[in-house]
């Protein structure tokens, strides 16, 4: 018999960063976070987290798992019946928002607890051989100038990744060039150099700042221009050779599927903890391999290794190690490439005394 939800608890921390991360689109210099256990009728705890940017957010945040929680309670551990329930609890009042995160990060709860009901790692549940994905090193080379940033790629390399991510959208064309030209000397021509102007820039404006950048050789520009302006990432598609990556902050497979429509993406890496988690990841995975797409993960790298497992199209998956002080265990990374936990569920688990430290 399949087990009931018996209670959901949320809980807010805020984790020190070792490194900042200056973007175009905001500074994000610590990670607070909510960290989410359902438990089960059988007995079984299902453990996420959502990642809400800005210590502001987490009360918000807090409201709508509190909101949401109490709705599931003593609904069967069938994640996707959950999510089509909450779906329509929130058609009036909206599902995108701190509404979508919470709907994600339950999902991926409850997704951990049906995985762990049957004893199986997730990737399994999932129908997924435990395959590895190539990982860069998305822990820095935040907005910091040309001197930081290429000693900080070398740092980052030195980690144990073969690739990194490079944040842009300086004040001019001038100062992006520079800082990406000092990084890609430093790192050598065939290091993939991943970039993103995190939603900063105007059409025009980008399409000549890309321009400029041809000779860096950047493997993917990540959100060019806002997130939703589809037609403005198509724009740039047009005018550059360089593959346009997006996708963090759609939500629900839906946006993805705009976006694909618009002819906005080379590239693509919904957020777990908004394409509405694992059932959300598992419709985009579809819509990818439907249309040969590259996906990649954003954040949440302890669970996306799960779900590119999962994804025959499966890119890169997106490296920080933000959550990592609440976790007992870091998400090992092997010759540059992660592979998913063979425990039962995502494999996390809870540092409670840094849970106690960082509880705010
Ligand atoms: C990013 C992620 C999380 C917080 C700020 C910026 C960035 C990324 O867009 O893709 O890593
Ligand atoms: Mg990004």
């Amino acid at each position: 018999m399949t087990d009931t939800i018996t209670a959901v608890r949320a809980r807010p921390v805020v984790v020190p960063m070792r490194r900042p991360l200056a973007t175009a689109g905001g500074v994000v210099s610590e990670a607070p976070l909510v960290l989410v256990d359902v438990e089960t009728s059988g007995g079984i705890t299902g453990r996420a987290y959502s990642f809400a940017y800005q210590v502001w957010a987490l009360k918000p945040l807090m409201a709508m798992y509190a909101a949401l929680g109490e709705r599931v309670i003593g609904q069967p551990l069938d994640p996707r019946a959950v999510q089509a329930d909450l779906m329509a609890m929130t058609r009036l009042a909206g599902d995108k928002g701190a509404a979508g995160q919470a709907i994600s990060g339950l999902d991926m709860a409850l997704w951990d607890a049906a995985a762990k009901e049957k004893g199986q790692p997730l990737y399994q549940l999932l129908g997924a051989e435990p395959v590895a994905t190539p990982a860069y090193n998305s822990k820095g080379l935040g907005m910091i100038g040309v001197q930081a940033a290429a000693k900080e790629a070398r740092d980052l390399l030195d980690e144990g990744f073969d690739a990194v991510k490079l944040r842009l959208g300086y004040p001019t064309l001038e100062e992006d060039v520079a800082v990406a030209r000092a990084v890609r000397v430093a790192i050598g021509p065939d290091v993939p150099l991943m970039s993103d102007y995190n939603q900063s820039q105007e059409v025009e404006a980008v399409i000549r700042r890309v321009k400029a950048l041809a000779a860096v050789d950047l493997y993917w520009v990540e959100e060019p221009v806002h997130y939703d302006d589809f037609y403005g990432h198509a724009a740039l598609r047009a005018a550059v050779k360089t593959p346009v990556q997006t996708g963090e902050n759609c939500w629900y497979p839906g946006e993805m599927a705009k976006c694909m429509a618009a002819g906005g993406c080379d590239y693509f890496m919904p957020d777990a903890g908004k394409i509405g988690g694992v059932t959300g990841w598992m419709g985009a995975a579809k819509l990818a391999t439907a249309a040969h797409l590259p996906l990649s993960s954003h954040l949440y790298p302890e669970i996306s290794a799960h779900l590119l497992a999962a994804t025959p199209t499966r890119h890169w998956l997106e490296y920080v190690d933000w959550a990592e002080p609440i976790l007992m265990e870091a998400l090992p990374v092997t010759d540059g490439h992660c592979h998913p936990a063979e425990k039962p569920g995502i494999g996390i688990e809870w540092n409670d005394r840094a849970v106690d430290k960082y509880g705010v």
